[in-house]
């Protein structure tokens, strides 16, 4: 792929999310894309953003943690993207989908994390030692791409579909939390939508977080103290509608809540 055209895919990602459109998906563009360049396409997209949105870097996104989305796409392996601070949601709040495509919700346990950690040979037990709290989470992605179908090389692209995510307020210590047993309910207009527990998230959400961690070593990255990591969802994403109510409880921690209009 030359430089004109991962110029065109970053311009054609940029105006889709700002016009709040679709595009067709890059793999029939771009007969030559591959994992590297769809990394260069989202490193590029999110500086970008950083300009032109004057916002910075708040921490990082696993996608595609889930056997069941992995089994789907056809990989054996997740996904990463960038949370930029503009992409921040309060807890408990109403919100407009306005500005989303097609958006969708999902549950997520989030990490803050205490110091600086560089890959390679980082352990889940080193995420975990490195990390301040946990916290409920979700994320609301949302894709670039007609239909929200797509290769994995075009979510990597579209910074694995991210868009915004919202924080819950019940901290605990990475210690304190049973990172495959924990329990959740997840719950759209009081309607149960899905059950799971943390273990959906690659047997261990921490083991989501020192794959990325060993993987964006390759690109000179790493996670930096103060930043936030999601670690993939852990239950299916359902598709919000204007006037709907979300709720996820995690056994342990309480309750998170977000309403959109
Ligand atoms: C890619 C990202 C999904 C997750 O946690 O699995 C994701 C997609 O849109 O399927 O964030």
């Amino acid at each position: 792929m030359k430089t004109a055209s991962l110029e065109k895919a970053v311009e054609d990602l940029f105006q889709a999310e700002k016009n709040v459109r679709t595009l067709p998906q890059f793999a029939t563009e771009f007969p030559d894309f591959d994992e590297d360049k769809a990394y260069d396409v989202q490193e590029l997209l999110i500086d970008k953003k950083c300009r032109e949105e004057e916002t910075g870097i708040s921490g990082w996104k696993l996608g595609l943690t889930s056997k069941a989305k992995q089994q789907m796409m056809g990989v054996h392996e997740p996904s990463y993207g960038v949370l930029l601070k503009n992409m921040s949601l309060d807890e408990g709040q109403t919100h407009s989908i306005d500005r989303f495509i097609h958006g969708k919700l999902e549950p997520e346990l989030a990490f803050i994390f205490k110091e600086d950690i560089q890959g390679p040979h980082i352990t889940a037990a080193q995420i975990i030692q490195s990390t301040a709290y946990v916290l409920p989470a979700f994320e609301v992605i949302d894709s670039r791409f007609e239909a929200f179908k797509f290769t994995l090389l075009d979510a990597v692209a579209d910074n694995s579909s991210s868009c915004r995510y919202i924080l819950g307020n019940q901290m605990l210590p990475p210690d304190a939390v049973d990172m495959s047993l924990t329990g959740i309910v997840f719950r759209k207009n009081g309607e149960v939508m899905a059950t799971s527990t943390l273990a959906a998230v690659m047997g261990n959400p921490a083991s989501a977080i020192a794959w990325m961690a060993n993987k964006i070593a390759k690109r000179g990255q790493f996670i930096k103290k103060g930043q936030v990591v999601l670690s993939g969802a852990i239950t299916q994403a359902v598709h919000i509608e204007p006037g709907d109510h979300f709720s996820a409880a995690f056994d342990g921690f309480g309750t998170i809540n977000v309403n959109f209009k």
